[in-house]
């Protein structure tokens, strides 16, 4: 890893990109993965880079639908593990969700790879290597999943999507909760629920929602879940950064 030191004005931007870069070369990350970063970091700097208001409140609310959910399965892809393997799984045990690996560039060793990263950080179970069902309407390799994880999972997250699984998800009628900087992707205007954060903020600002939405009662839970507005969240999400880029 290059030596960066800890004084440099974007320090932790770049170490972001080192833990990325590092878990590309050691296989785990795809090469398109660094430029799907690259586009992260840009919104993430048009946010300035913090969780503001309106995530915070779609963070609550995903907690809310996960706390309700029968079978939530957390979905997981090379750059989710880089960035936040420890706190994904630590989510998974207090919701509690199941975790399962899903790609798009899918080959049976980087799947391997990931799981077995999982595992060695205290997974007990790892969906997504063994690929029995396959999601319909998709046909490129996102489409694989478990049948014991996502294919019968009620309520699911995922993070740093390319759309088209989102609304295929959502054609099976489950509950989609999206993480993605980007207000404007297809995966943020398709989710139930989507979370425009960076994942490095969102995971753990979950779990301690978690902590917190579960002493309230389920009928609380669900007039959160159901009075949600994604479409205006969205708004709200696009003219924080209209009106940041205007006051620059
Ligand atoms: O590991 P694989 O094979 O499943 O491949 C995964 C990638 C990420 C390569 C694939 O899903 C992809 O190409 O994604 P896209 O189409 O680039 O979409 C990624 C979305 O996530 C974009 O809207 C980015 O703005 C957003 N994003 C990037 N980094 C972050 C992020 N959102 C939240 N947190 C981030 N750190």
């Amino acid at each position: 890893m290059t030596n960066i030191p800890r004084t440099h004005p974007r320090y932790n931007s770049l170490m972001l990109r080192e833990k990325i870069s590092y878990a590309m070369k050691k296989g785990l990350v795809h090469e398109t993965g660094l430029i799907a970063h690259g586009r992260g970091e840009a919104f993430d700097y048009l946010l300035g880079e913090k969780t503001q208001p309106f995530a915070e409140d779609a963070e609550k609310v995903a907690v809310a639908a996960l706390i309700l959910a029968r079978n939530p399965v957390i979905s997981l892809n090379g750059n989710v593990v880089a960035l936040v393997a420890k706190e994904c799984i630590s989510l998974s045990m207090q919701v509690p969700a199941k975790l399962e690996v899903n790609l798009f560039h899918r080959t049976d060793e980087r799947v391997k790879k990931l799981v077995n990263i999982l595992e060695s950080l205290g997974a007990k179970e790892v969906y997504g290597s063994h690929a029995d069902a396959r999601i319909p309407g998709l046909n490129h390799d996102r489409g694989f999943c478990d049948k014991e994880g996502i294919f019968t999972a009620d309520t699911i997250l995922i993070s740093l999507e390319d759309g088209d699984r989102c609304q295929a998800l959502k054609d099976m009628d489950k509950e989609v909760i999206a993480i993605d900087l980007n207000p404007l992707s297809r995966t943020a205007k398709t989710a139930k629920i989507t979370i425009v954060d960076n994942v490095i903020r969102a995971i753990p600002n979950i779990e301690k929602w978690v902590k917190v939405l579960k002493k309230k009662n389920k009928d609380e839970l669900k007039s959160m879940v159901n009075s949600w507005d994604n479409n205006k969240m969205l708004k709200e999400a696009l003219n924080f950064i209209s009106q940041r880029l205007e006051k620059l």
